[in-house]
């Protein structure tokens, strides 16, 4: 098992969006730390096992984050398992999860398993429709999830994310003042290393998404922030 803690900068790739390879090619051999597999819409087996294999070409790590039961498949490095904390559906604070366990509890290793507490916040993403995610936080909210990650439920992982737009970096700084030992993953909207820089100032790994796939080389520009941290 890898040391996700040392993890900077995560390329996450959509097994529904297409990819050349070369452009897969410059995202594998960029300084990225790991590739996540995940997305919200259309994720099979078929297009996960698709997009894993080729990934598998290089050497660098791999994890699935599970959007569904159905598209769970072998020979990931490590599988984060999200739990959206401000769904006000509970199927997606543990629902899915129950099923997964009832069907499949005695097959996991849950030493390649990481429990991702999510927190939504861009009411217009595909995943706080799906998960009807309360998004209107503030940052006593923010502040008080990152708590209950932190020291109640104590997870390794608070996933702050804003797919498709950029962030308050108030709520990123009040989460991660609160945190002692869960990790911050900070998605959305990171476009520039400007905003790779500005984000990795308080959450400890970035998560770089949508640009992969309208500009390439602005999404290879956001690794440099790994410059600073040497
Ligand atoms: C999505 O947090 C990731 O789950 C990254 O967000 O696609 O907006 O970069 P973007």
């Amino acid at each position: 098992m890898y040391d996700i803690k040392k993890w900077k900068h995560i390329f996450k790739l959509d097994p529904a969006k297409s990819i050349t390879d070369a452009h897969l090619e410059m995202i594998c051999m960029s300084d990225t730390d790991a590739i996540i597999i995940g997305g919200t819409d259309d994720v099979t087996e078929d297009n996960v096992v698709h997009l894993m294999s080729r990934v598998r070409r290089y050497s660098l790590p791999l994890a699935l984050e599970i959007s569904n039961v159905e598209s769970v498949v072998a020979g990931f490095d490590c599988y984060f398992v999200p739990s959206v904390l401000n769904s006000s559906n509970v199927k997606y604070h543990n629902g899915i999860l129950l099923e997964a366990l009832k069907s499949y509890g005695q097959m996991i290793d849950f030493e390649e398993v990481v429990f991702e507490g999510y927190v939504v916040l861009n009411p217009d993403c595909k995943v706080a429709q799906l998960t009807q995610a309360q998004t209107e936080l503030d940052q006593e909210d923010i502040e008080a999830y990152a708590q209950m990650i932190n020291d109640m439920y104590k997870l390794p992982v608070m996933y702050i994310e804003y797919s498709g737009t950029y962030g308050e970096i108030e709520m990123i700084k009040s989460a991660s003042a609160m945190l002692t030992h869960t990790q911050l993953f900070y998605g959305g909207g990171i476009n520039s290393l400007d905003e790779a820089q500005n984000m990795a100032a308080y959450a400890d790994t970035i998560i770089v998404g949508d640009i992969i796939y309208t500009d390439i080389d602005k999404a290879l520009n956001t690794v440099k922030i790994k410059e600073s941290h040497k």
